[in-house]
């Protein structure tokens, strides 16, 4: 039946760019109708010039901006007329045909959304891609945008079709100008400069939420203030739009929400790493249920030990929904929800391999995020970290296994007198307890007010990654070794984009958590190493087989000395952990990489894997590749888990 309300407006056949959920993922460009009525702009497959199943739909209430993209260079002719849709929840790229269809297409937007409450005064106009904007470098998808909205925020404006907001008095505004709801996970005590208590269970408006740590919250009696993200949950009301991931099939939040508390739910970790750690678990039947690469679907891994192979075989299941709204793993088993189907299959294989017999968790202890961390100085009480065993010892000394406040688990560095600059580090720590990134080890906090100083660090259970290829690197699969390269270029991108030199970077300074991920560790720590057989390129400490030439001849580090040091890692985990030109002392090594002598191609490296750690040992820094580019070099050599 037509309505006013779904009445199309305008319909025409676009190009509708990939939303890159996953941060950093090949662009793709698909085909759809578009559909603009009164109260949502939907788009649907059109194949044979039939219209298909409805992709996405997003509520015209939610969208905050509609405005063109500049265009890059060597763009395709089709794509030469982008728009963007900024809606609260993503970002929706456009492509029309011609300068006029856009103009349609925009102004019939205008018209729509005018009276919305939320309108940008500012957007980005270079797209977001490859993990940043390209108009003004910001990484977060929500950054706030760079460029004045003229459409909304000059009342002069040529076609002044959205009126600015009108200024809500008092009262009124206390109430209505938030970004969202969220609901305190914990207690908090404010220190520094917050003003607001958090009390569990309570509910408080989100005001800002660009920092992935720190978001600006109102209490209900209206205190403001900042407060670790990680106490807070969101409150999601589940109404409006919907993504191109979430098609019919759409997930509601109240099913994410139910998921995630469940101990055979993993997070999002790649096909790879779930395999490995499957067969690591050994045990006929062993699954995890994890997000797959396809946002709010999910895909259930089992381990089946039938078959020759004595490691078994992992067989992946991506959970489908029907048109009703139910899931299913096999056709006839259909649930109302994910919990439901997983309890099923717990107990009846039902066209599986096996049942789901062994939940495999990689839960661990952490700390949440920058929990305890108030905005002030970064001083943890001794008292409160209970040492439990000793993990090994690193330029500083000791370092040992702990709790802290009887329940995280931590790493503590206990430094040992003469071997550190200590009041330099003091004072450089607060930037490298700011540098927060889920590949990038987490350093909580430190103890300075006795001897020795802890240093507390995130605990990663699986040890440094050069013991763990020298152990377990037989049983990884090649996919697995590009995972965990491409877990490090994340982390070096991210410091690269901060400015921040590693200096050190090496598969024995990185350390592996439960989950298999791969964390950068240490990072900027050798400007505090007191020891001259560290510190000088002729000592014989100094990792001169990392070092870049101008390194090792000048001391002269910079992100591109990383990206060099980045390709010897990506040798060392393509050889397992073998000790790189392993017949030459250090000085044979300056000898022989100064004439352009360089590593062989390991075994397990393709060509075209050793391509990219071979184009990191440029002679010429500025030749070397950046670690944003190394990204999208190693992207499409990971395993795509599609289904
Ligand atoms: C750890 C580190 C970083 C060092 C030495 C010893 C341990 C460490 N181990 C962890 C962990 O979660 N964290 C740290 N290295 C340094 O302190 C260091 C100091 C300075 C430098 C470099 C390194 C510069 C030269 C760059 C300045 C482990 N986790 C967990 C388990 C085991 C070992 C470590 C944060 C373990 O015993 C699993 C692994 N295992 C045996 C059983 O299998």
């Amino acid at each position: 039946m037509e309505t006013m309300e779904n009445k199309s407006i305008l319909e025409e056949l676009l190009i509708k760019k990939s939303q890159q959920k996953k941060k950093i993922s090949p662009n793709n460009y698909k085909e759809r109708l578009f559909v603009l009525t009164k109260t949502s702009l939907s788009y649907y497959e059109y194949d044979k010039e039939k219209k298909g199943h409805r992709k996405g739909l997003i509520d015209i209430k939610k969208i905050r901006c509609a405005e063109t993209v500049n265009v890059e260079e060597h763009t395709p002719p089709e794509r030469q007329h982008p728009f963007q849709i900024v809606y609260k929840g993503g970002l929706l790229y456009v492509f029309t045909a011609d300068e006029e269809s856009r103009i349609r297409w925009l102004e019939a937007l205008h018209k729509e959304i005018k009276d919305n409450t939320e309108l940008l005064n500012k957007y980005h106009k270079g797209f977001f891609s490859s993990g940043k904007f390209l108009c003004c470098n910001q990484t977060c998808k929500a950054a706030p945008g760079c460029t004045v909205w003229e459409k909304y925020s000059s009342p002069h404006g040529a076609s002044s079709a959205v009126k600015p907001l009108p200024s809500i008095p008092g009262e009124l505004k206390r109430e209505k100008s938030f970004l969202k709801e969220a609901l305190a996970v914990y207690n908090y005590e404010p220190k520094g400069n917050s003003d607001v208590h958090l009390v569990r269970k309570k509910k408080y408006y989100v005001l800002k939420d660009e920092d992935p740590d720190w978001w600006k919250v109102r209490d209900l009696e209206g205190n403001e203030g900042f407060v670790p993200r990680a106490y807070l949950k969101e409150i999601h009301h589940t109404t409006g739009e919907s993504g191109e991931s979430s098609n019919a099939a759409n997930v509601t939040s109240e099913e994410e929400e139910n998921i995630t508390k469940y101990d055979w739910y993993v997070g999002s970790i790649s096909r790879a790493q779930v395999g490995q750690l499957l067969r690591q678990k050994g045990k006929e039947g062993a699954f995890m249920v994890r997000n797959s690469s396809h946002v709010g679907k999910y895909t259930v891994s089992v381990l089946s030990m039938t078959g020759r192979d004595k490691k078994g075989t992992v067989k992946h299941y991506h959970v489908h929904v029907n048109s009703a709204n139910q899931f299913y793993l096999a056709e006839n088993y259909c649930f109302s929800s994910v919990p439901k189907l997983i309890h099923y299959h717990q107990h009846n294989s039902a066209g599986m391999v096996t049942r789901l017999r062994h939940a495999v968790s990689t839960k661990a202890n952490k700390v949440p995020s920058t929990a305890h961390l108030g905005n002030g100085p970064w001083e943890l009480k001794r008292e409160e970290i209970a040492l439990l065993k000793e993990i090994g010892s690193g330029q500083f000394g000791v370092v040992q296994m702990g709790k802290w406040k009887g329940k995280y688990d931590v790493a503590v560095k206990m430094i040992k007198e003469g071997s550190m600059s200590e009041d330099e580090f003091i004072e450089e720590a607060e930037t490298m307890m700011r540098l927060n990134h889920p590949k990038l080890v987490k350093l909580y906090g430190v103890c300075t007010k006795a001897y020795p100083i802890y240093l507390v660090a995130e605990y990663m259970v699986n040890g440094c990654l050069l013991s763990y290829l020298k152990g377990h690197g037989k049983e990884l699969h090649p996919f697995q070794l590009v995972e965990m390269c491409f877990h490090v270029c994340e982390a070096m991108a991210f410091l690269e984009s901060h400015q921040f030199i590693h200096r050190d970077l090496a598969a024995r300074n990185c350390l592996v958590d439960a989950d298999l991920t791969i964390k950068v560790s240490d990072f900027g720590m050798t400007r505090y190493v007191l020891d001259d057989l560290y510190v000088s390129s002729l000592g014989t400490k100094f990792p001169v087989k990392w070092a870049a030439p101008e390194v090792f001849h000048y001391a002269k580090f910079s992100s591109k000395s990383d990206v060099w040091a980045f390709g010897i890692l990506m040798w060392e985990v393509f050889t397992l952990g073998k000790q790189p030109y392993n017949l030459y002392h250090n000085a044979q090594v300056i000898e022989k990489v100064s004439h352009g002598y360089r590593l062989y191609r390991p075994q397990l490296a393709s060509e075209e894997i050793y391509q990219i750690m071979y184009s990191c040992w440029h002679e010429v820094p500025e030749n070397r590749p950046t670690f944003h580019h190394l990204l999208s070099c190693l992207e499409p050599h990971r395993e795509d888990d599609k289904p």
